[in-house]
């Protein structure tokens, strides 16, 4: 069974950034969907927990060169 995460993303400053992010989660192993949305400065991924951590997930986008908080 898929999880959905709503995360908040600091750090982009243009179109090519949100889609680096979306490219880079979405060939993670485990991730079902990535939408990253640069106006909002947030993004959407859909993943399966038995194949790939939130934890994992938080780190890619960090390692990608931006900051991501899980949206309460
Ligand atoms: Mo645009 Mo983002 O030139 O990492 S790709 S600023």
């Amino acid at each position: 069974k898929e999880e959905k995460v709503d995360l908040d993303i600091r750090g982009m400053t243009c179109s090519a950034c949100s889609g680096r992010i979306e490219k880079g989660l979405n060939r993670t192993p485990g991730v079902y969907s990535a939408n990253i949305n640069l106006t909002t400065e947030s993004g959407t991924i859909t993943y399966i927990p038995g194949l790939v951590s939130l934890e994992e997930i938080m780190e890619k986008v960090k390692k990608l060169g931006y900051e991501a908080v899980v949206k309460q």
